[in-house]
């Protein structure tokens, strides 16, 4: 049975294109659609002379398109998707040095990332990783609550998980880069092929597997706790879980491109949605990370990242090409290429 996705990064040149035109904000918008869509209807209403044309992308997706466009950009302005991708883009220069007014204002894990990129991304919200699993689907079938990676093992759980494919998803290059830096390179490796007997499907979105285990499609999906707790808060029996060993998170991210053919509309779009009143706008979408800017207002919802175990999670290693290519070619050579056998 087939169960990983293909997914090339030659395809991202057939994603769509968008029209060049002065008073256009091209923008590649990576986190769920209901915040992309709020967030460019209500900068459109503040900002009417602008006409945002937005296409929402997974991470390594948006990281593929914007490094087929190269010299010759299509894209304005990045905002969202995990930030090891848009660190890898930073690296390679496709992004462009920018200071907003605004940098003042985030939290230091935001300035942070602006600073080991030389102001080429900054973060807009964090959260961290874990899973979320259907209470119905487990508690049918007398499966044990899943509290640790290494529970995720347990054959019982054979045909029950769901994870995205790292190659165009943030949430699993995150979840990869988590177990490389718990477990070390070679054992995180051999985990993530014993677990791959426990996987039915590799989706290319990150929050498709809770989204499916809400559905009652699969027992659990691996993802950021925050997509977890979106579903349960939409009234699907999905109970929002951190592993016991500790777990790594992302630092969600915004980036102008270089040579942006409107730079002015990107910088007017990167300003606002770093303000308290743009990034209120996540809850009211069911988007629960939590936001950058100190004086926005984190949602009852927005999972209390003191009470989970985080790695220190090294996004500078992690989000640097060299080893975003290395992880991902070993991933496609021993997990991804063995679950299309
Ligand atoms: O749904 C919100 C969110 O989890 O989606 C982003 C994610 O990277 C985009 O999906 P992919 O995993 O498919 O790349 C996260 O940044 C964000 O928190």
């Amino acid at each position: 049975m087939k169960k990983t996705l293909a997914f090339a990064l030659g395809g991202a040149l057939s994603l769509p294109a968008f029209a060049a035109a002065a008073g256009e904000l091209n923008l590649i918008c990576s986190a769920d659609v209901v915040i992309c869509e709020k967030l460019v209807s209500e900068f459109q209403a503040s900002h009417p002379d602008t006409k945002v044309n937005m296409v929402r992308l997974s991470s390594g997706e948006a990281y593929a398109k914007v490094r087929a466009e190269g010299r010759n950009p299509q894209t304005d302005l990045w905002w969202g998707g995990t930030g090891d991708p848009h660190l890898q883009a930073a690296a390679d220069e496709l992004t462009a040095p920018y200071e907003s007014p605004l940098l003042a204002d985030q939290q230091d894990w935001s300035k942070k990332q602006a600073e080991i990129s030389g102001n080429r991304t900054i973060g807009v919200y964090t959260g961290a990783l874990g899973w979320g699993y259907n209470t119905k689907i487990f508690a049918d079938k007398g499966l044990k609550e899943p509290a640790c990676w290494a529970d995720l093992l347990d054959p019982s759980l054979k045909g029950e998980i769901q994870l995205a494919d790292p190659n165009s998803s943030g949430t699993a290059y995150t979840a990869l880069a988590t177990l490389v830096q718990l477990m070390g390179e070679d054992q995180a490796f051999d985990y993530l092929k014993k677990l791959n007997a426990n996987v039915s499907q590799y989706t290319k979105s990150g929050s498709a597997p809770v989204k499916a285990a809400a559905r009652g499609e699969t027992g659990m999906g691996i993802v950021f706790l925050h997509d977890a707790v979106s579903q349960t808060v939409e009234g699907f029996p999905i109970k929002p879980m951190t592993p016991c060993e500790g777990t790594g998170y992302e630092v969600g991210s915004m980036s102008i491109i270089e040579g942006a053919q409107n730079p002015d509309e990107a910088k007017a779009f990167y300003d606002w949605v770093l303000t308290p009143e743009a990034q209120n706008l996540m809850p009211e979408s069911g988007s629960f990370q939590i936001p950058s800017n100190k004086n926005a207002t984190p949602s009852e919802n927005v999972p209390d990242l003191s009470t989970v175990k985080l790695i220190d999670y090294d996004f500078a290693k992690y989000g640097s090409s060299e080893t975003r290519k290395a992880l991902l070619a070993r991933w496609d050579a021993e997990v991804g290429g063995a679950a299309t056998e």
